[in-house]
């Protein structure tokens, strides 16, 4: 499997960087770092794959010429101000998807808020079996452990949660008003900024853990993307104009997400109506909702406290938990 960002990297990495007119020699490192001189050629090893710049001369030692933007476990930590979310962090260089390894994490045990981060995915997914586009060092691809009390059907509820979490962390550094699509996509400019992704375990009554996943477009350019997606997907940085810090942007919607998480385990998403509906491209609009083999068609009327979409329809009021919307 491969390896995190270990403390050993993070710590070598301060102390090149606080010298980073110097070269500093194997023996020194070790010394101050307290390790073996071998763990320190393997830190340094792991960094270059991260793609640091590091000059190495023989009899002088090693210096940093210059550090790629990357979300590494000791930064987060320190800039997130949250009780619970991220208290964990997992950071990879390249994972196949991070939903996968959370989810194994959490059938081991893994607390309640740890985040596991991969700069790029090889195997990103969607719902039913699609697949997320996760180019490495543009984006957010992310996922969070949660073990909410709650009764499973009440879960679809979180997928909104983080939808308006999102689209208020997006806000928030931009000023542009990004919109959340029932059931799972945050829009900008009516193209797909992000999407969550929420893996269940549970029994009939209960759930062991929700592995909520998070896949947000930052600073791609529009050739970025691949031709299939170009006409449904943007990024931040498209439609701001400018490239924004993933950082900024991952501790905003953490912060912002926890905030909603700690509600929603009470209340559900009532404390959340009058945002939700404010941050909704749907609602007031003639949709047709497919799920399964069927398909309905009405007036999108409300999001309820469990995250269900109300319809109204010629005939009746329907309440769909699960599918696919489209405007008609
Ligand atoms: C989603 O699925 O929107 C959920 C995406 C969740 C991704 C995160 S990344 C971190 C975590 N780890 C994972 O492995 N996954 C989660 P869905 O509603 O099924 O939408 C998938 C569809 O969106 C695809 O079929 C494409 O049409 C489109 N798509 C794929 N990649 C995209 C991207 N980067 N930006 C916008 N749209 C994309």
């Amino acid at each position: 499997m491969k390896r995190s960002m270990q403390a050993a990297e993070e710590e070598l990495l301060a102390l090149l960087e606080q010298n980073k007119r110097t070269f500093l020699s194997t023996r020194e490192m070790s010394e101050r770092l307290r390790v073996h001189p071998y763990v320190v050629y393997q830190a340094i090893k792991e960094l270059r794959r991260w793609d640091f710049e590091i000059s190495s001369e023989k009899g002088k030692g090693y210096k940093l010429l210059r550090a790629p933007d990357l979300l590494l476990p000791g930064e987060i930590k320190r800039k997130l101000r949250t009780k619970v979310f991220g208290k964990e962090v997992l950071s990879y260089r390249t994972l196949g998807s991070t939903n996968q390894l959370a989810f194994r994490l959490a059938e081991g045990g893994a607390p309640e808020g740890t985040l596991i981060v991969a700069d790029e995915q090889t195997k990103g997914r969607g719902r039913m079996g699609r697949s997320w586009y996760s180019p490495p060092r543009v984006g957010l691809w992310m996922s969070i452990i949660l073990r909410p009390d709650i009764p499973p059907f009440k879960a679809p509820g979180l997928s909104i949660g983080a939808g308006l979490a999102l689209a208020q962390a997006i806000g928030h550094l931009t000023g542009i008003e990004a919109k959340i699509k029932w059931p799972n996509d945050c829009l900008l400019n009516g193209r797909k900024v992000g999407g969550i992704l929420l893996e269940l375990s549970a029994e009939l009554d209960r759930i062991n853990f929700v592995v909520a996943g998070v896949g947000v477009n930052v600073n791609q350019r529009s050739s970025d993307f691949p031709k299939r997606l170009s006409s449904l997907a943007t990024s931040v940085r498209i439609e701001y104009g400018e490239e924004v810090s993933r950082m900024e942007l991952l501790t905003l919607f953490l912060q912002r997400f926890e905030a909603i998480y700690k509600d929603f385990k009470k209340k559900g998403l009532a404390p959340q109506r009058r945002l939700i509906k404010k941050f909704s491209s749907l609602l007031g609009r003639s949709v047709a909702v497919r799920f399964g083999k069927e398909k309905i068609e009405g007036v999108a009327e409300d999001i309820d406290d469990n995250g269900s979409l109300v319809i109204r329809t010629r005939k009746e009021k329907r309440i769909v938990r699960a599918g696919e919307v489209t405007a008609v």
